[in-house]
């Protein structure tokens, strides 16, 4: 019997590791298709969530904490290669046909049945609301890479080298992936760097101090939180009343999520994305025991306040009680020590120091609906301008860029145009946390100096366009493109 190596000692597992890294970063940076360890970063990111990756980023030693993400997509690259090496255990005695098929239904089943799931796209990215990996190409790059994959492996044991030399040979071959794989990290950075250096644009998520702050009081109320209590009751099995510390102590999530206030003008800054920290609102129902009558929840604050919503919108697994603001304990302004955090509809709906909810079978008609606003209050897609100057970005080019806007449906694309809406170019969007979040958009040519008057539009993730007519923010939300002078230096 011919002795088969092991394929973790042979140089060309480590080249076609190397070689399907680079293909799938090509295929990334250059296409912005996802291939697996991106889809697995995705999916690790969402387990870990907000809070453990604070922590993890602190632990991290030599000043790697700048680098965590990085830290994080490395090591998705290191598990998904980790399978590799066990496939090419595998695979090194078999004949090529027989390994090819091997790693093309691994990885379909994998990429379609594992990956896509878990980054939260459906099987096979088929769920509706999938916008973020186009389920075609992810499983193409998949299928690709692993080809690549196990063409390159093994082949036919040749004769045996030393022991020694083997290790050798493959720690070099080891050192020469690391050292090519760091390249387009560096490219990766470089490109993660010119959103960081678009001067004037939002950054993703709004420091607490600088999140708008909107409500109906002269003078906002500041509660004790010894003193706070937080009630459920109407069309309940079982009324509830919470305090703080028994908030805190139930299970709790954090999510980036955004707010804009109903009247916030075209092009306006009431609108801010915080990372917020709370109980999912269903869960608390669950406690309470909604009754099957119940179609709407009255929510009542410490202010006199009062709004309403739709059961189904407090059953979604993002509507949540939250405490606290970017980690941080709610500042009075905002809520203290408990508000309400509802995707997909106005701020208005987000009642802040809330002390009650009480579920009805009737219409509510809320403080700012008797006053002539919107009852349904869904949010409406919208994009703004950020930066009235253009910022160079060093290659000959200048950049400019913005947020969009569409709260439950996400941003599918934005579009920039420079001869008032004749003709329309797509802006190059960041991707984002969530899919209830603002995205940020750039758009980057080559321009001479002068002004430039520039116009913004967004397509929402159900693949419609914002709507371009002008309207005032009473009663509905604003709705038309915005428009602004930007500058070249
Ligand atoms: N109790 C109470 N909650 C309230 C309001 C209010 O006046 N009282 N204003 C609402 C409005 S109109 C908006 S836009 C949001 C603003 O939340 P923020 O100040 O945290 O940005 O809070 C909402 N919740
Ligand atoms: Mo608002």
């Amino acid at each position: 019997m011919k002795a088969i190596p092991n394929p973790l000692r042979t140089p060309r597992f480590y080249l076609a590791l190397a070689a399907a890294t680079l293909a799938a970063w090509v295929l990334q940076f250059r296409f912005g298709l996802a291939a697996p360890p991106e889809l697995l970063f995705a999916w690790l990111g969402h387990l870990l969530g907000v809070p453990w990756i604070f922590n993890l980023v602190h632990a991290l030693p030599w000043g790697l904490d700048a680098y965590a993400k990085y830290v994080l997509l490395a090591t998705s690259y290191l598990i998904v290669a980790g399978f590799g090496a066990l496939f090419a255990r595998w695979a090194a005695a078999r004949p090529w046909p027989v390994r090819l098929t091997a790693a093309l239904a691994l990885a379909l089943a994998g990429t379609g049945g594992v990956l896509l799931p878990l980054a939260g796209a459906g099987f096979f990215g088929l769920a509706p609301d999938n916008y973020a990996y186009p389920p075609g190409p992810a499983l193409l790059v998949s299928l690709g890479l692993a080809a690549f994959f196990a063409l390159l492996l093994g082949g036919t044991p040749r004769r045996e080298a030393t022991a020694d030399a083997g290790r050798r040979k493959s720690l070099k071959s080891l050192a020469l992936f690391a050292a090519v794989a760091a390249a387009p990290l560096r490219l990766a950075r470089a490109a993660e760097d010119l959103w960081q250096r678009i001067r004037g644009l939002s950054p993703e998520i709004t420091p607490t101090k600088d999140h708008y702050q909107v409500s109906k009081n002269v003078v906002n109320p500041k509660l004790r939180a010894d003193r706070w209590r937080f009630e459920i009751e109407g069309l309940v099995q079982t009324p509830l009343t919470l305090t703080l510390e028994d908030l805190k102590a139930l299970p709790a999530v954090e999510r980036p999520s955004t707010l804009i206030c109903i009247s916030n003008p075209v092009g306006g800054k009431l609108v801010g994305n915080s990372v917020w920290t709370g109980v999912r609102l269903r869960d608390l129902l669950e406690l309470a025991g909604v009754r099957p009558e119940a179609t709407e929840l009255v929510l009542r604050a410490a202010d006199n306040y009062s709004d309403s919503f739709p059961l189904d919108a407090a059953l979604y697994e993002e509507t949540i009680l939250a405490y606290l603001q970017n980690g941080e304990p709610l500042t009075s302004d905002h809520g203290y020590p408990a508000r309400l955090l509802v995707p997909g509809i106005y701020g208005m709906k987000n009642v802040k120091w809330l002390t009650r909810i009480e579920l009805v079978d009737q219409d509510y008609q809320g403080y700012w609906q008797k006053r002539g606003w919107s009852d349904r209050a869904v949010v409406r897609t919208m994009s703004r301008i950020d930066t009235g100057v253009a910022t160079p970005t060093g290659d000959g080019r200048v950049v400019i860029g913005g947020i969009a806007f569409a709260g439950k449906r996400g941003i599918r694309a934005v579009e920039v145009s420079f001869d008032d809406g004749q003709s329309w170019r797509a802006a190059e969007l960041k991707p984002s946390s969530s899919r209830i979040t603002w995205t940020l958009w750039r758009y980057a040519w080559k321009a001479e100096p002068g002004r430039y008057t520039v116009t913004v539009r967004a397509i929402d993730g159900e693949g419609r366009t914002q709507d371009p007519t002008p309207r005032p923010p009473l009663p509905d939300g604003a709705t038309g493109y915005h428009r602004r002078k930007v500058r070249v230096v």
